[in-house]
């Protein structure tokens, strides 16, 4: 079934007379459009794509089953425009995506929009999104192989004295060059004592002798994002270091090799936290084994003690246990993996025994 028809049904379950899209990945789902500052009203009665003319000719290529309208921003405003298309239509409710319209575009609608309800909706298209298609995997696949093959180069070249934000750079640039529309998020890649922080930024701090590098990247291709982290040693390994990355490894092994549809959030992240409790690292782990991954980042399902998202056949999701120590440092290992029916294919294909990068 269609995008679009599984949405429609899916508003009428809810009794909604149609629905405003304004989240940018959202759209593009519903839609294929890859733009921005656009929005999509729906509703049996007609599926219309509002843009202006910067986008107008993009939109009518990409957005097949819409009914493009040009909005003259100068003159009209989009409330206006909503209520012309409600009015012409005799259509009396409208549902918004809470977790996504600002409180302002809500305000301006509402105040120009004069004989319908308005009604909050959550994750809707979310749900839509929930389990990826093969196509959607395919593109996922090629992000996780862009990833693998840009981190290869990145190995060749790292060196004790490379500032984190010049390693990064180089990353970021193979990414690019091997097909990337860009990184799936900022990359992290940081050093030393910084590793113990989850989402350290690169900065022109050197990278030493000793020290760990966590490297966590992804690429984005044709929409569809990748999720990895590695985590090795620049010339030599302390016992401490080898210990905790061992461990690390052998919960990141048992949540990939645990994994399958049918487990909740807190049974996957399971897998991997008592591992880390049995070492005695459960205190400073990150208490999050992982979450979806498709046009967004992060999104559903995630896996964490208390979440009970049930795991679906087609689900793509990272496992990415990970230990910080503040002032000391952290490990995290981290794969994208798709759901399958008694276990989980994994996308990300670079080694994870500990590397020492002499
Ligand atoms: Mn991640």
């Amino acid at each position: 079934m269609k995008r679009t028809e599984r949405l429609l049904k899916k508003m009428e379950e809810l009794g909604l007379e149609s629905l405003f899209l304004n989240n940018v990945q959202n759209i593009r789902y519903i839609s294929g459009y890859t733009g921005t500052d656009s929005y999509i009203l729906i509703s049996p009665k007609g599926k219309w794509f509002i843009t202006d003319y910067r986008y107008t000719e993009q939109a009518k290529n990409e957005c097949v089953e819409f009914e493009v309208i040009e909005r003259n921003r100068q003159t009209t405003t989009l409330g206006q425009c909503v209520n012309q298309i409600l009015k012409d239509n005799n259509i009396k409710n409208i549902g918004f995506e809470r977790d996504h319209i600002n409180y302002g575009m809500l305000e301006d609608i509402k105040n120009d929009v004069e004989a319908a309800d308005f009604i909050p909706t959550s994750g809707i298209i979310e749900e839509l999104r929930y389990t990826k298609d093969e196509e959607e995997i395919q593109l996922i696949k090629k992000a996780c192989e862009i990833a693998d093959k840009a981190f290869a180069e990145l190995l060749k070249v790292i060196k004790v004295g490379m500032t984190e934000a010049e390693a990064a750079l180089e990353l970021e640039y193979n990414m690019r060059k091997l097909g990337a529309e860009g990184p799936a998020f900022d990359t992290i890649l940081i050093s030393g004592a910084k590793t113990s922080m989850p989402h350290g930024i690169p900065s022109d701090k050197k990278i030493e002798h000793g020290d760990f590098v966590t490297v966590d990247f992804g690429a984005i291709y044709k929409g569809y994002r990748s999720d990895m982290t590695r985590t090795f040693i620049m010339g030599e390994a302390n016992d401490e270091q080898i210990r905790l990355y061992n461990s690390v490894l052998e919960a990141q092994v048992a949540s990939v090799e645990g994994i399958k549809a049918g487990l909740t959030g807190k049974e996957a992240d399971d897998l991997a936290g008592k591992v880390l409790e049995r070492d005695g690292y459960y205190e400073h782990s990150g208490k999050s084994l992982g979450h979806g991954i498709g046009l967004d980042v992060h999104e559903k399902p995630f896996m964490n003690p208390i979440c009970q998202d049930v795991l679906k056949e087609g689900c793509v999701v990272t496992c990415e246990p990970g230990v910080y120590i503040p002032g000391w440092g952290g490990v995290r290992i981290e794969d994208t993996v798709v759901i399958t029916a008694d276990g989980c294919e994994i996308l990300t294909h670079t080694p994870k025994e500990l590397l020492i990068v002499k």
